[in-house]
């Protein structure tokens, strides 16, 4: 999936997105872990003195069965930057550039060809990762406020799910070290790994030793799940949330640490409200330098493809003036904890979704239409590592809009269709799969759930539908189908014709009141404005232009068009139209209307004109 870098410093910025996190925590409190024994299992020296050799002895296992796997899964060939094909080829080659940039100064060519090899494998730097120490400290990130809130002296008890598949092992036990150290030990019951097919070499009896010898110190602490076949994400959430006995769960990614105080609070959060579903705040581990970056406080929420994306902080927390104050969010990234029998019974996680995406926006939907609530939790913080890219599928687009298309079903009633218009779907015989709905809308009856018009109108005002699409899709001229329409994605304000292919820049959506946006449709209200076909009236190129910007500067962005006739504009009469260069490519350019004329790939709901 791809993966957005988080800048914006202030709490009101642009919209972010992020590749949803994954995880899951689970909270048990009968057992007590004394801090000395923690002390023990760091000088336990089966843990760190093999290292080195296991490791060496695992990649070159995991090498050859990578290899095969890969082959199977139909990727190109490995060994070098050809992680994947096109551009994503390109920008695992720009990864690898600056992978020593930061870091690794003096290592050896064989050092550095296994740092590149480890990063290209996992899609982090397992080479430091294994470096570094698994209780390495990391800054406390909470706002000084946090550091004087007090809790209730009786908690309840926690169940902490890891779920994974092929993680670093030196990741995986720098998440479980984490946890052991900043939970109080009387109210962690478990921490349970769940496994989803794994084909790692160090992941089988290396990880096998390992739960051993942390269970040696910690009594049945660990627990250790694997599925004999892969089941993807949400059903791997879904196995440890079944294991967990403990009152609140937390179901986490295994590429995480858990900072001061983050269980404190979410377990108190749900002993008040047992029917709330909590985020932590998360900060970053850099995928390179393994340094941790703190990201500010954001709501979650998503587009309109249902990818996770950071929104504005709510006006109403900010009224609040308690900058450690529960803050609702429309959705989570992944990462969550609830009580674990409210969590079951409305539905846990919806075990029809395939290897990765969709289902927590599936959930958050469920969780606030049928009666619960979804809050972060500012005074818990927990560092998640976003990969650079995902070992488990060559292209995580396809399980990602069948799983999108899923949760419209599901859930999205007669607002469904926006979903099809950002994936530029046909809204009929959209030729996906998205498996058998029904123990969803059974779900639904059952907890006589609200529909989702309450929950955009309620709970995600900023998040718009867009009624009066008339068609849309990849948009071509009669003077050569093998071009499409397209924005260039930097600056983001140029218009060309290129080679059709399936990536949003060449999406475009024409409105009945006139307006092409060209490019991903976001629909995010103020915060995120989609680009209009605009004719500057000065007799230059079209150009794209943010839509109000251009109404504000008295440009000219609403146009006549019909399916397989001209685009003219409504104002000025120009006729949007191609022109070859002798050399180049074709040119968009406004002239006298000529014979030209285009059509739009896909119709809307209410084309009737
Ligand atoms: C990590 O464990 C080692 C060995 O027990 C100890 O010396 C060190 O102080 C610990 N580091 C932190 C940050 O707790
Ligand atoms: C790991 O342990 C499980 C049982 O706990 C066992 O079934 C499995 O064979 C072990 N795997 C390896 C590779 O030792
Ligand atoms: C467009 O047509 C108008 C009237 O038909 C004509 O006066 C004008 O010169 C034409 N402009 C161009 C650029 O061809
Ligand atoms: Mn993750």
């Amino acid at each position: 999936m791809r993966l957005w870098r988080r800048n914006c410093s202030k709490a009101l910025c642009a919209v972010l997105t992020l590749v949803a996190a994954n995880i899951l925590l689970v909270f048990y409190s009968t057992r007590v872990i004394h801090s000395w024994v923690l002390g023990n299992l760091h000088k336990e020296g089966a843990l760190v003195a093999q290292r080195p050799s296991y490791l060496e002895r695992d990649v070159h296992r995991s090498r050859k069965s990578l290899k095969l796997t890969m082959k199977q899964e139909g990727h190109v060939e490995w060994g070098n930057a050809e992680f994947y094909p096109g551009w994503k080829g390109v920008k695992v080659r720009l990864a690898l550039k600056k992978l020593f940039q930061q870091w690794g100064k003096g290592l050896s060519e064989a050092q550095q060809e296994e740092a590149r090899y480890l990063f290209l494998e996992f899609g982090y730097n397992v080479f430091l990762s294994d470096q570094l120490p698994y209780n390495r400290s990391i800054p406390d990130t909470r706002h000084a406020r946090c550091l004087q809130k007090t809790y209730p002296a009786q908690l309840p008890t926690l169940s902490v799910i890891l779920i994974f598949m092929n993680e670093a092992l030196s990741v995986i036990q720098r998440a479980i070290t984490s946890i052991i150290n900043r939970t109080p030990p009387q109210l962690l019951k478990e921490i349970i790994l769940v496994d989803d097919f794994s084909s790692h070499g160090e992941l089988k009896a290396w990880l096998n030793k390992t739960v051993k010898l942390y269970n040696r110190n910690y009594p049945a602490l660990l627990k250790l799940i694997r599925h004999t076949k892969r089941r993807g994400l949400a059903q791997a959430r879904n196995t440890g949330l079944e294991a967990a006995t403990a009152d609140v769960v937390a179901i986490m990614d295994a590429h995480i640490e858990v900072n001061v105080g983050w269980a404190e609070s979410i377990l108190s959060r749900i002993q008040e409200d047992h029917t709330v579903v909590v985020s932590p705040v998360f900060d970053n581990i850099n995928f390179n330098t393994f340094e941790l970056e703190k990201y500010e406080l954001a709501a979650i929420g998503f587009d309109w493809k249902l990818w996770g994306q950071y929104d504005p902080i709510p006006q109403a927390w900010l009224d609040v003036g308690d900058v450690t104050a529960p803050m609702k969010s429309p959705s989570i990234m992944g990462i969550l904890a609830a009580n674990r029998i409210f969590l079951t019974e409305i539905g846990a996680l919806d075990g029809g979704m395939q290897v990765y995406g969709g289902e927590n926006v599936e959930l958050s939907l469920r969780v606030w239409q049928c009666g619960g609530k979804i809050e972060i939790l500012p005074c818990s913080r927990v560092a998640h590592l976003e990969r650079y890219h995902k070992p488990y599928a060559m292209d995580l687009e396809i399980p990602l809009r069948r799983n999108a298309l899923r949760v419209a079903e599901s859930w999205m009633d007669k607002h469904k269709y926006m979903v099809y218009l950002a994936w530029n779907m046909p809204l009929k015989n959209s030729g996906i799969d998205y498996g058998d709905i029904s123990s969803r809308k059974a779900l639904r009856e059952k907890l006589k759930c609200k529909t989702f018009d309450w929950y955009l109108k309620t709970i995600y005002p900023l998040l718009k539908p867009i009624p009066n699409i008339v068609c849309y899709g990849r948009m071509k001229n009669s003077l050569d189908e093998s071009v499409c329409l397209a924005r260039e994605p930097v600056p983001g304000n140029f218009l060309k014709m290129e080679p059709c292919h399936e990536f949003s820049v060449q999406n475009v959506y024409y409105l009945l009141s006139g307006e092409f946006y060209v490019g991903e449709l976001i629909a995010k209200e103020d915060i995120h404005e989609q680009y209009c076909l605009t004719d500057s009236g000065h007799g230059e190129d079209p150009t794209l232009e943010l839509c109000s910007e251009a109404a504000k500067r008295g440009q000219y962005i609403y146009w006549d068009f019909q399916q397989g006739q001209s685009i003219k504009n409504k104002d000025t009469a120009w006729c949007l139209e191609i022109r070859k260069d002798p050399s180049g490519p074709y040119r968009l350019v406004l002239e006298n209307c000529t014979e030209q004329t285009w059509t739009i790939q896909h119709m809307g709901r209410n084309w009737s004109r």
